[in-house]
């Protein structure tokens, strides 16, 4: 039995407010409210206004590649690259994602078809992958999870060989490269999540990024209802629209993109620096050869750990840190896929969903607070937590 005083065994949390993973990045405030008094000048709030044009050609330059094609979230825009490239029957996805990744292809009658991931990296296995091919597959998505790059090259190989279609979900790679190119270039296209939670974000917001004119031309045709000019209607389309105070965000925020990732790799070099000492603690770590964002600090619980994951998220949860199980338990875990004959073989997505924790980290977070973060961390993995007894 434990002889640590967590606050689960009643006393004081060690953070009087809570640790939140996730803490928005804001950039500078006086810019942010000159760009919105200009938008409030202008009276132009929306459909496709001046900051959303600035936005995105400085979002195509930043990434190096042809067009960006903002949206009004990460969802719609997966929504619309899915339709836009015309993918029907079964897309391969990775279970271990967040579940906007298959509800965006399900919201449109598509089969999710969860492949497997390697468990060192967090991102799809391509042997996996190509198990999971049926006469009914039409494309595969791959997830740039935590930011680390999905194996491009291995599942462009895929695709070419099947006749396949292949787009990225790289929600959480924003400035992070593959093979030295920065991610967004990739594929068919990859859609970008622009959330309050991300590295970057423009408080809500997306965006389709790819070097190909007419996939670009038609994206930004179906975010506006298919409208080419007044009363004009060339094609189905839905509402992506990002809007001008979103815009404005991302500018402020795109200006400050390179202090948020320089705090976020302090962050994670000093929780790794604590937490790769714990017994049965191991931490995802980025490739220091390839640009990344440092935005989330993942680490995995097992033994010799004296505490399981569950319990250790109880106790930093008592103690006001928020720590979270993305993404258990996997997609196929979820109520709507739950049983589907789509999820076999996903022993790794399993051993994964079953150990895995994201801890509060980024600039909200200071030095001290990532020691106390620690200190919680290590005392339950070292001495163990009391289980609780029935009241
Ligand atoms: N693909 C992938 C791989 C994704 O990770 C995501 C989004 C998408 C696609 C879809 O992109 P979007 O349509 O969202 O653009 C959160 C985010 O809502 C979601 O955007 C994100 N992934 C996912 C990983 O995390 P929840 O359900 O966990 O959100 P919630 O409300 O629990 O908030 C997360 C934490 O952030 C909390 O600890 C509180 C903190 N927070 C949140 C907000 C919104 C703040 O401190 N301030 C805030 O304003 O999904």
């Amino acid at each position: 039995m434990s002889n640590i005083s967590f606050a689960i065994n009643g006393a004081e949390p060690r953070f009087a407010e809570p640790l939140h993973v996730g803490r928005p990045n804001i950039g500078d405030r006086a810019r942010f409210l000159g760009l919105i008094e200009g938008m409030l000048e202008r009276k132009w709030l929306t459909n496709a206004g001046p900051l959303v044009e600035e936005l995105e050609q400085r979002i195509a330059a930043d990434l190096g590649v042809r067009h960006c094609v903002v949206m009004a979230n990460g969802t719609v825009a997966l929504e619309i690259a899915i339709r836009a490239l015309e993918l029907t029957g079964e897309v391969i996805v990775p279970s271990w994602t967040f579940i906007a990744t298959a509800h965006a292809l399900a919201w449109q009658g598509i089969t999710p078809v969860f492949a497997d991931i390697d468990p060192s990296t967090h991102n799809l296995a391509p042997a996996s992958v190509e198990a999971a091919i049926t006469t009914r597959t039409s494309g595969i998505i791959g997830v740039h999870v935590w930011g680390r790059p999905a194996p491009v090259d291995e599942l462009s190989d895929i695709a070419r060989r099947h006749d396949l279609r292949l787009l990225f979900d790289s929600a959480h790679a924003y400035r992070c490269s593959y093979k030295g190119r920065r991610i967004g270039g990739f594929g068919a296209c990859e859609v970008l999540s622009f959330h309050a939670t991300k590295v970057f974000n423009t408080l809500e917001g997306g965006a389709i990024v790819t070097n190909d004119d007419e996939l670009a031309a038609k994206t930004r045709l179906m975010r506006n209802f298919g409208f080419a000019g007044y009363d004009n209607v060339v094609h189905a389309g839905t509402n992506g629209k990002m809007t001008e105070a979103s815009a404005a965000m991302g500018l402020t925020n795109l200006d400050a993109l390179d202090a948020f990732v320089l705090a976020n790799r302090e962050r994670y070099a000093l929780f790794r620096e604590r937490l790769e000492k714990v017994p049965g603690v191991s931490m995802v770590v980025y490739d220091e050869t390839e640009e990344n964002n440092f935005h989330y600090v993942v680490a995995s619980i097992d033994a010799p750990a004296k505490v399981s994951r569950d319990r250790l998220v109880e106790v930093l949860h008592a103690e006001n840190i928020l720590a979270r199980k993305y993404f258990w338990p996997g997609c196929h875990g979820m109520r709507p896929y739950v049983g589907e004959a789509t999820s076999r073989g996903l022993g790794h997505t399993e051993f994964v969903a079953a150990r895995n924790l994201v801890l509060p980290s980024g600039p909200s977070i200071t030095a001290a607070d990532v020691h106390t973060i620690c200190d919680v961390i290590e005392d339950a993995c070292v001495h163990g937590v009391a289980e609780r007894t029935a009241a």
